[in-house]
This record gives structure tokens, C-alpha cells and sequence, in this order.
């Protein structure tokens, strides 16, 4: 085992599971036998049953800074994303005694707040040390339709562009979508020209135009790269989520488990 930590950062648009997803695949981890803790990033945090292991909150509130400065809540949140940045040796050697192999990382609901502020980069880099990736959560009631899943990919890409670290994509809440509904997102994203058949009507109007164009941008970056399909509600491909990380961060070797696995 390497001393550093492998760092996993979700991100994701507002809403789209990301402190479920933590909280499941922490839980799954520590069942499964494996050494995580959890780190809160997100000032406004009110989820009382999520109990992070390191908490922003215990530096930057929300709540606070709105009181205190009398903004309201988008310039709290702007000025809460910068003294983040503020604390964040505080934060890394909160997460260094925690002493865990993997270091899960909740981000604020903002997206934009994440991934583009000077802060956060310094944040990203302050703690991702030289394992970590991000995990972009795709909500399904964008990505299951063609154009939805279009802007994803999209946001995707410009968050692995401006972190340049690696990106595992992860759609989240699948088991709200049929399992007809669930294929065809699946295919969308292993298979470009299933894609390209989807944005594509029978005339080429405007939109469809853009998508495509979009479309090809993100082709030239690098293959589109598998999606997990993953469900926090029902507790499935949080395993796969799992063999992803390793496969990116430990080149495949997967880890020896700290404990015995626990029966749920
Ligand atoms: N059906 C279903 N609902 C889910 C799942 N994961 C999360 N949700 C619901 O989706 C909503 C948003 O979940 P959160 O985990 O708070 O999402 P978030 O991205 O952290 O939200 P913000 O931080 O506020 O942007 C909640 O109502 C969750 O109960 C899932 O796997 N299945
Ligand atoms: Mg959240």
C-alpha cells in the first residue's frame, strides 16, 4: 500500500445523488472491507444522517457567512468556495489523521462553484496529492435523453479539462429509469454513433446541428469512456464503481482488505 491516500472527488450537477452516492459507496466500502472516510466539502450541507469523517462545516458554514455578512445565498456561496480554499491545510491534515486508504470526497451542489473557481483547483490540488480522480455523477433525469446526455458529456469534459485528472463517469439513481430506458443510456455512452443516431432527427434543425458538431468536439478529446450505472437506493454498481478507481488509481491491483468484511 502506498502512503498516500487515493482521493475520489464527486462532482455532479445540483441534485444528482452525489452525498447519497458517498454515503452508499463509503457504507459499501466499509461492509466490502475496505478503509474509507469520508470528507464534506460542501458549506451548506444539511443532510443531518450524513456524518462525514472530516467537515468543512467545522471552518466555513453557509448559514454563518450569510448572517455574518448579510449575503445572501449565492454570494455566501461564492465567498464560501474561496475560504474553503482558506482552510484547506487544515482539511488535509484533518483527512491525514483520519489515516484512511480512500479518501471520498463531497463537493458542493453548485457544480460551478467546484469546477470553476480558481479555489477549487487549488483545493484539488492541495488534497488529491498524486492518486485521485473525479467521478462526474450524471443525474438520470438529464442523461436519458439524447440531448440531456449531450450537455453532460459536455460538462464532463470541461471538468476533466480543467482538473486534468482522470474522470469516471457515473450515472446515478438508474434504478428510476426502465430497464429499456437504462440500455439505451448505456449504449449512448459506449457507443458513439448510437449517439449521433439519437441527436440526429430526419432534418437537420439547428440543435440537431449543434449536437452533432458538440458531439464530435468531445470525440476528439478521447473515447467516450463507459459509464457505471449505479443505483445509492438499491446498493448496486457501487462494486464496479469500485474496480474503476482501482483500475485508474492502483493500475488495476486491487486492494488487500483492511478488516474482515462486515455482514449487512
Ligand atoms: N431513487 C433514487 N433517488 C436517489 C438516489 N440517490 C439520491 N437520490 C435522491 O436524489 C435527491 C438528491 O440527492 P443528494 O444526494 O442530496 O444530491 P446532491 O447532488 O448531493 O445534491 P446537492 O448537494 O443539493 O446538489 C434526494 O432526494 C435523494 O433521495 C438513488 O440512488 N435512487
Ligand atoms: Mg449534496
Amino acid at each position: 500500500m502506498s502512503e498516500e491516500p487515493a482521493v475520489v472527488f464527486v462532482t455532479g450537477t445540483a441534485g444528482a445523488g452525489k452525498t447519497t452516492f458517498v454515503r452508499a459507496f463509503a457504507e459499501w466500502m466499509k461492509t466490502s472491507g475496505y478503509d474509507a472516510s469520508v470528507v464534506n466539502l460542501d458549506p451548506g450541507l444539511e443532510n443531518a444522517e450524513f456524518e462525514p469523517d472530516v467537515d468543512i462545516r467545522e471552518w466555513v458554514r453557509l448559514a454563518d457567512l450569510q448572517d455574518e455578512y448579510g449575503l445572501g445565498p449565492n454570494g455566501a456561496q461564492v465567498a464560501a468556495a474561496d475560504m474553503i480554499a482558506l482552510k484547506i491545510f487544515e482539511v488535509k491534515q484533518a483527512i491525514a489523521e483520519a489515516d484512511a486508504d480512500y479518501v471520498l470526497v463531497d463537493t458542493p451542489g453548485q457544480i460551478e462553484l467546484f469546477a470553476f473557481r480558481e479555489a477549487s483547483k487549488a483545493i484539488v490540488e492541495a488534497l488529491g496529492g498524486d492518486r485521485a480522480l473525479i467521478a462526474f455523477l450524471y443525474d438520470p433525469g438529464l442523461a436519458r435523453s439524447a440531448s440531456g446526455f449531450v450537455s453532460l458529456l459536455l460538462l464532463s469534459a470541461s471538468v476533466e479539462f480543467r482538473f486534468r485528472l482522470p474522470i469516471v463517469n457515473v450515472l446515478t439513481k438508474s434504478d428510476v429509469l426502465t430497464a429499456e430506458q437504462l440500455a439505451e443510456v448505456l449504449a449512448w455512452s459506449d457507443e458513439p454513433g448510437r449517439l449521433d443516431e439519437a441527436v440526429g432527427g430526419p432534418t437537420a434543425t439547428p440543435d440537431v446541428q449543434l449536437s452533432t458538431e458538440l458531439l464530435r468536439a468531445i470525440e476528439t478529446m478521447g473515447p467516450l469512456t463507459g459509464l457505471v450505472p449505479t443505483s445509492a437506493k438499491e446498493r448496486t454498481g457501487l462494486d464496479a464503481f469500485y474496480r474503476e478507481c482501482q483500475r485508474i488509481l492502483a493500475g488495476g491491483e486491487d486492494l488487500e482488505p483492511s478488516h474482515e468484511p462486515v455482514a449487512e
